[in-house]
């Protein structure tokens, strides 16, 4: 997908993923925060048409062939266009399956086990300062890595591609957790989709 970027569907209703997540928190998160970052972005681009066909990640992954005029808004608002389109399609109601096969034994090798992951990547989301994000990522060689980065920064930035995120910017949980994102980040493991965690590792 390329220029004009458009907001991507969600595959569930706002209140799927209930009660982890509040169905107020999801309309406003994906409505109106998502809808944001994807106009910004257009925006951000519209009158610098040598751009128009490349995708978000690529635009990302080489932050520094963009004019300089528009390199900060494509950080932040190209960010959080693909950051938050991985974020709606690694979860799910209920969640589903658990880590398998390939993605299985790399976790075991990277972390020893999926609570030891879960342990650190909620402890690397958790005390991310003020606003961003927590992420499983692999390289080029399957290898994965767990991290947190600020604000709206996306792991392709540093030539690694994200395969789980979660939000931990304010507007993904105050309504319903307010100041207690540690419960945030306890409930969100319920949600995860950990089949399409699985496709994105296989795919990398
Ligand atoms: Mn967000």
């Amino acid at each position: 997908m390329a220029y004009p970027f458009e907001l991507p569907a969600l595959g569930y209703a706002y209140d799927g993923l209930e009660p982890h997540i509040d169905a107020r928190t999801m309309e406003i998160h994906h409505g109106k925060h998502h809808q944001g970052y994807t106009n910004n972005l257009n925006k951000a681009l519209e009158s610098h048409s040598a751009l128009h066909s490349k995708s978000a990640e690529e635009l990302l992954a080489d932050l520094d062939a963009l004019p300089e005029g528009i390199r900060t808004a494509v950080r932040n608002n190209g960010g959080g266009y693909v950051n938050h389109a991985l974020f709606w399609d690694i979860m799910t109601p209920g969640g589903a399956g658990e880590p398998s096969g390939a993605l299985a034994d790399g976790i075991a090798g990277a972390f020893g086990s999926v609570d030891d992951l879960k342990t650190k990547l909620s402890g690397a989301a958790g005390s991310q300062f003020g606003s961003g994000w927590g992420w499983l990522c692999v390289d080029g060689k399957g290898a994965l890595s767990c991290f947190s980065t600020a604000n709206q920064d996306s792991p392709i930035m540093k030539g690694l591609t994200p395969i789980l995120g979660v939000d931990v910017w304010e507007h993904a949980y105050y309504l319903n957790y307010q100041n207690r994102r540690p419960d945030y980040l306890a409930a969100w493991w319920n949600v995860v989709n950990w089949d399409a965690v699985a496709a994105r590792y296989d795919a990398a």
